[in-house]
């Protein structure tokens, strides 16, 4: 048996015509808007609501617009490669798809089992962030949740079980059960909503900038540490907010509904990342011209600046509940990328069939829904925001990593495949993409390397007692 075995392109092919399935597969029904929305839907949330105070206050100041634009550049270069593979094949599975006709199967499986990571995990992350958005809301009405039911035993604030942030996992697993038209219609009108409340943050705060605060711009390294302010600092910091870009990509395991995917596809992936990245520039420049990055270490920066907007108390409100639903998109997002994985994995036999059930009525595999649901709920009520966050980037820098790497075996191996979309550049910018990337995932630290190496030692086990004896390649 060839470990390296690769799925053959007539094969790969031949199902994203719906050749040989039965029943009826997915439908194809998202059209070009829809799958920027997508993307924005999946991208604008904890990141850019959390994590932006936090990394100006602690790492870069108001130079946390250049960690910005750094992250966004590794982002592009993945963006690009994925925009030629998802046009190449535009089947679901995205990243686990590409490796599975590059790299050979067990690269396929363990990319696959890096992306677990980043939607199942990165949907859990955004469900806590989502649990403490609630409460915050609630308590400007006086209502308070107890602290057991909002957080994880393992937090600073320990609770028992985040119970709040279960109950969204919940709610947003039934929707997608129900069908994506359906759930693609929920998400554009919440992907408008929140887009508008950033613009408006922008547009508002911008009369409010004190250049004052822009002063230095670059704050010079306090310590003599990596990472404390200086330009190490901006490095640093784009490592963390390299969260809020996650997203983009969700894009491309939508491929498979469609309704064009070679042209709409890279639309799709470049599109949303290029908005979202224009929006987050300027939202740190007003952010940080705003407020001045000493006093941005909360929770909730946006409110912080806000609340330096003299009588618009109103905007507060509106921002934090804008930013709700922003979050609850990107839950939405990632949960249907999830499923979209384990479709992918289960249709090549290295997953129980269980995981490609498709419902007979609301044609969505609502079984794989369901038993995502359970392990993200568990995943959200017993475990701290930070480990989760950074588990969802080590395993999404690693997808990008290869990615890249497989645009450049591709060229290679099939250079006369049609490619409705070429990367630019071959084979310099997915090296720098890959340099890039991989530098990121030496940013998140010990610990995080260390749960990674654990989660990859478990997907390895199961291929090796499992998948490879399942795989339909062996057929
Ligand atoms: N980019 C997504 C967020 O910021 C994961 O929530």
């Amino acid at each position: 048996m060839n470990l390296f075995a690769k799925k053959p392109l007539d094969r790969l092919l031949a199902e994203s015509q719906g050749v040989g399935e039965k029943g009826g597969g997915l439908k194809r029904t998202l059209s070009a808007t829809s799958l920027v929305a997508l993307g924005i839907g999946a991208i604008i949330g904890a990141g850019i609501f959390t994590l932006t105070g936090v990394a100006a206050s602690t790492h870069a100041g108001p130079a946390l617009v250049y960690s910005f634009v750094l992250a966004a550049i590794g982002c592009a270069f993945a963006g690009f490669c994925y925009s030629e593979f998802s046009t190449m094949i535009p089947i679901a599975g995205s990243a686990y798809t590409y490796a599975y006709a590059t790299m050979g199967e067990l690269l396929a499986w363990i990319i696959g089992w890096a992306l677990i990571l980043e939607y199942a995990v990165g949907a859990a992350t955004v469900a806590v962030s989502w649990s403490a958005t609630v409460a915050s809301i609630l308590s400007d009405f006086n209502v308070k949740i107890p602290q057991a039911l909002l957080a994880s035993p393992f937090d600073m604030m320990p609770g028992k079980v985040n119970l709040v942030a279960v109950i969204v996992v919940a709610g947003i697993s039934t929707i997608l059960i129900v069908g994506v038209q359906e759930s693609a219609r929920f998400n554009a009108v919440i992907v408008f909503i929140k887009v508008a409340v950033v613009v408006l943050f922008i547009v508002v705060g911008y009369f409010y900038i004190n250049t004052s605060n822009y002063t230095p711009f670059v704050p010079p390294n306090t310590t003599g540490e990596f990472g404390a302010f200086g330009w190490s600092g901006v490095l640093a910091a784009a490592g963390q907010i390299f969260f809020a870009y996650i997203g983009f990509d969700a894009v491309s395991t939508a491929a498979q509904e469609a309704k064009n995917p070679k042209r709409d596809m890279p639309i799709g992936i470049i599109g949303s990342l290029a908005v979202c990245t224009v929006l987050y520039i300027l939202y740190s420049v007003v952010l940080t011209g705003v407020v001045n990055y000493k006093d941005l270490n909360v929770a909730a920066p946006l409110a912080v600046a806000v609340d330096r907007m003299n009588g618009l108390p109103w905007l507060g409100k509106l921002m934090k509940f804008g930013s709700l639903l922003g979050l609850t998109s990107v839950i939405l997002v990632m949960l249907l990328g999830q499923s979209r994985v384990f479709y992918s994995m289960s249709r090549d036999g290295l997953l129980p069939k269980v995981f490609s059930d498709v419902h007979p009525k609301f044609h969505t595999p609502w079984r794989s829904n369901l038993m995502l649901m359970i392990f993200v709920s568990f995943g959200a009520a017993f475990t701290p925001i930070a480990q989760l966050g950074n588990l969802t980037s080590i395993g999404t820098l690693f997808a990008f990593v290869l990615v890249c790497l497989g645009i450049i075996i591709m060229r290679k191996t099939d250079p006369d495949l049609p490619r409705p979309f070429r990367t630019p550049w071959v084979p310099v910018l997915p090296i720098l993409g890959v340099l890039i990337n991989f530098l990121l995932m030496l940013g998140l630290g010990a610990l995080t390397w260390a749960a990674f190496l654990i989660w990859m030692a478990i997907g390895l086990g199961l291929y090796f007692s499992y998948s490879r004896f399942h795989s339909r390649l062996l057929s």
